[in-house]
C-alpha cells in the first residue's frame, strides 16, 4: 500500500467541467520516489510545513518501491481533476514522461522535487542538489583519504534512469580523473537493493585486490556496501562515502563503517519545491532549477553537522 498523510487547512480544490483548475484550487500533490525513506520524510515534512504556512492542503501518496511502473498507478491516479500541482520525484527520467504529461495537460502545475525528466518541458520548476557537484565533492573527499596512496574505486548506482545517481556517479568520475594515484573500476547498478550492492562489493574485492575505496550514490547503496565491507572484514580498510545522511548512514560513520557522507537538504528542496508550485499556481514569477546545499561530512565534524541529519518522522 502506498503511504498516504495529508496536512494543512485550506478549502478542497473545485475544478471546473474542463478539467482545468481554478483559482480556489488549493490541493497540492507530493509524490516522491519511495516510501517510508528518510530523504523524502525529510523532504516532505519541509514540504508540509511550507504548505501549511502558505494555505494549501498537501496530500502525499509515495511508491511502495523506487519504481516508474509503481509510480505511474500513483499519478494515473490523481485522475480527470488534478490538484492545482503536483510535486514529483520521477522514478525514471524518461518512463514517467507520459503519465506526468498527462497531468500537465489536465491543468495541474509540475514541480520537480530531487530527480527530473529528461524532457526539460514540462515541469515549471525543478528543485534538487547539485547532484554533480555532489559526485565531485566525493571524489575531492576520497582523494583526500587516500592521501597519495594508490588504488582502485567503485562506484555504485542505482537503477538506470535515476537523474540525481547518475549526475553523482558521473561527476565523481570526472573529477577523480585530477587525482592519477585514484583509478575508477567503473559503475555498477544495484537496481536500489542494499543486497545487490553487498555483492557487488564482495565481488570487486575479489577481483580488484587494489580497491582503496568505494563511492555509493544513495543511501541503498551505502548501506549495502557497508554491509558488503562487513562480510569481508574490510571496514575502513576500504574507504566508503555515502550519499545522504539517514539515521543508519549516520550511524555508520560514527562507528567507523563509512568515513564521509555527503548530506543532501531535502527539507529544504520540499519547502522551495511548494513555494515554486505556489507560485506558478497564483500567477507569479517561478524560478526554473533552485539547488539546495550539499555538506560533505566526516567522523571528525559530525557533531557540528548534527543539522543535516535526515529524519524519520516530521
Ligand atoms: O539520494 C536520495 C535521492 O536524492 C535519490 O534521488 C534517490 O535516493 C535517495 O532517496 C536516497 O535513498
Amino acid at each position: 500500500a502506498a503511504l498516504l498523510t495529508a496536512c494543512g487547512s485550506g478549502t478542497v480544490g473545485q475544478t471546473g467541467s474542463s478539467g482545468q483548475p481554478q483559482p480556489g484550487n488549493k490541493k497540492l500533490a507530493l509524490i516522491p520516489g519511495v516510501q517510508a525513506e528518510p530523504f523524502y520524510i525529510s523532504l516532505q515534512c519541509g514540504a508540509e510545513a511550507e504548505a501549511k504556512k502558505l494555505g494549501y492542503e498537501l496530500t502525499t501518496q509515495a511508491p511502495q518501491k523506487f519504481d516508474a511502473a509503481m509510480q505511474t498507478q500513483l499519478v494515473n491516479a490523481l485522475g480527470a481533476n488534478p490538484p492545482a500541482a503536483l510535486l514529483i520525484a520521477p522514478t525514471d527520467d524518461t518512463a514517467m514522461l507520459a503519465p506526468i504529461q498527462q497531468v500537465k495537460n489536465r491543468g495541474a502545475k509540475i514541480v520537480e522535487v530531487d530527480t527530473s525528466l529528461k524532457d526539460t518541458g514540462v515541469a515549471v520548476s525543478s528543485v534538487s542538489s547539485d547532484n554533480t557537484e555532489g559526485g565531485k565533492l566525493a571524489a575531492q573527499t576520497m582523494a583526500k583519504l587516500a592521501g597519495g596512496k594508490s588504488g582502485s574505486v567503485l562506484v555504485l548506482d542505482t537503477i538506470a534512469g535515476t537523474s540525481t545517481t547518475a549526475a553523482r556517479a558521473k561527476g565523481f568520475e570526472d573529477e577523480l580523473k585530477n587525482t592519477p594515484n585514484l583509478k575508477s573500476i567503473g559503475v555498477q547498478f544495484t537496481q536500489n537493493e542494499p543486497d545487490q550492492a553487498a555483492s557487488k562489493v564482495t565481488a570487486a574485492l575479489s577481483s580488484t585486490p587494489d580497491l582503496i575505496g568505494i563511492f555509493a550514490t544513495n543511501l541503498n547503496t551505502g548501506e549495502g556496501a557497508a554491509t558488503g565491507l562487513r562480510n569481508a572484514g574490510k571496514v575502513g580498510a576500504v574507504n566508503l562515502i555515502g550519499f545522504d545522511a539517514s539515521p543508519s548512514e549516520v550511524e555508520g560513520l560514527k562507528n567507523g563503517q563509512y568515513q564521509a557522507l555527503i548530506a543532501q537538504d531535502p527539507a529544504a528542496i520540499g519547502t522551495q519545491g511548494v513555494q515554486q508550485a505556489v507560485a506558478a499556481i497564483e500567477g507569479r514569477q517561478v524560478t526554473r532549477n533552485l539547488t539546495a546545499q550539499l555538506h560533505s561530512i566526516t567522523k571528525a565534524d559530525m557533531e557540528a553537522n548534527s543539522q543535516y541529519f535526515y529524519k524519520q518522522s516530521c
